[in-house]
């Protein structure tokens, strides 16, 4: 017989849909790391892996899990906890139409009350027929089902059809995110635009507000834009508003920027642990 124990006080909880990124800057890793570091408790279903070629120019192999598997993973996790237990979901890399049609699926019949999209469109190591097919999948089945979308510089030229060379371009991509998906939308600017702040763009029906910090370095770190959107979703389930969480997941991820993980890629990883100081 198993013994059951007093309930305890549930913490705040938070589901990343997503893949897996071998050296644990990027992907399903980072997204579990920023949600312990911020307190909420985390689960993945993992939607493909992702192995960087250390002989091939660090180029990303990619399989996708089983389409039956992902339903599986969802399966188990929304048996275990119920919606309002469980109501923030964070969705990253698909990589295939036919996974996004069953994560779309798998929302549509559970709707829980965020969803945070990080719309990653194209990874290297997929052909460009198929990457556009799985971005117009992302645009035309989950775009919808987001309440806050977190794109970087290209995706928001992708999502908007906005050409994103300043500051008004990024906030006028940002209002079009915003009035086509009615979701909120944090527009990541990143060292992409000139000036010495990295800028990034909130909008959402009450107005728009920009977030600035200084830039550390010229050049995007590995795992910036996961561990963003996993801090905006773990900041949403503690109950924060979608503007606090656009601060805080901000700071979050400027302190993990500073204290960047060197290794053998061409790119550092975000440390998720920057913010201990
Ligand atoms: O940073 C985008 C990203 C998301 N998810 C996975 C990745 C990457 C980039 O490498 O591998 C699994």
């Amino acid at each position: 017989m198993t013994q059951t124990l007093p309930q305890t006080t549930r913490p705040p909880m938070t589901l990343t849909i997503a893949g897996s990124e071998a050296t644990g800057g990027a992907g399903a890793q980072a997204d579990l790391k920023t949600f312990q570091e911020l307190g909420s408790f985390g689960m993945i279903a993992l939607t493909c892996i992702v192995s960087f070629d250390p002989k091939d120019d660090w180029n990303h192999r990619f399989v996708p899990v089983e389409p039956q598997v992902i339903a599986d993973q969802i399966e188990a996790i929304f048996g275990d906890y119920d919606a309002e237990a469980l109501d923030t979901v964070k969705l990253g890399m698909m990589g295939t139409p036919t996974t996004i049609s069953t994560v779309s699926e798998a929302l549509a019949a559970r709707r829980p009350r965020h969803v945070v999209l990080d719309p990653v469109l194209i990874c290297k190591g997929q052909e460009p027929g198929h990457a556009l097919d799985t971005d117009n999948a992302l645009k035309s089945e989950l775009l919808p089902q987001a309440t806050f979308v977190t794109p970087n510089h290209f995706e928001a030229e992708q999502l908007s059809g906005i050409t994103v060379r300043s500051l008004e371009d990024l906030t006028a991509a940002a209002h079009e995110i915003h009035r086509i998906s009615g979701a909120a939308v944090l527009a990541k600017g990143g060292v992409r635009l000139e000036g010495p702040d990295a800028v990034d763009v909130f909008v959402d029906g009450d107005g728009a507000e920009v977030l600035r910090s200084p830039k550390i370095g010229e050049h995007a770190v590995s795992g910036a834009g996961c561990s963003l959107a996993a801090a905006v979703a773990a900041e949403l389930s503690k109950g924060a508003t979608p503007l606090e969480a656009a601060r805080r997941a901000k700071e979050f991820v400027t302190a993990g920027i500073r204290q960047r993980v060197a290794g053998g890629t061409p790119f550092d990883a975000l440390w998720q642990g920057g913010l201990r100081g």
